[in-house]
């Protein structure tokens, strides 16, 4: 009995911390972002609005524990941009190492409408993994 009474709250505070996780789904403001114990991401977009058939470009930002950049770390960083709910394909973001620990990726959404820029980090452990909603007009 004992042992569901101390799970109880821990389930709360696994699932809130989720919710937390989870990228805010309103528009050019969103911002996806990942933190464990060993890296920190954050993801955002470099300009307010996108446009159908021209570059967009978003910034992923990764740092250690110490807040010190991730450097060199392109080639395991993958973004694709998609329209989600929708089979017009995935349209894969030239990633580029532009400040030490600061990515830009940049695509072109191909059709006006809901899309989202997915990014992929693949480390030792595993692949975080970010998302990134917005539009194009
Ligand atoms: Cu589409």
């Amino acid at each position: 009995m004992k042992k569901i009474v101390w799970s109880l709250p821990l389930l709360v505070a696994i699932v809130g911390y989720a919710v937390v996780r989870s990228p805010v789904s309103s528009g050019s403001e969103a911002k996806a972002s990942y933190a464990d114990g060993h890296l920190l991401l954050d993801m955002s977009k470099e300009q307010t609005d996108a446009r159908m058939m021209k570059d967009v470009s978003f910034r992923i930002r990764i740092r250690d524990a110490e807040g010190n950049p991730v450097q060199g770390a392109a080639a395991g960083l993958k973004v694709l941009l998609s329209m989600p709910g929708m089979f017009c394909g995935t349209v894969p973001a030239q990633v580029s190492e532009t400040e030490p620990g600061v990515y830009t990726a940049t695509g072109v959404p191909v059709m006006r409408g809901k899309w989202q820029a997915e990014a992929i980090y693949r480390t030792e452990d595993g692949a975080i993994r970010l998302l990134y909603p917005f539009k194009a007009e």
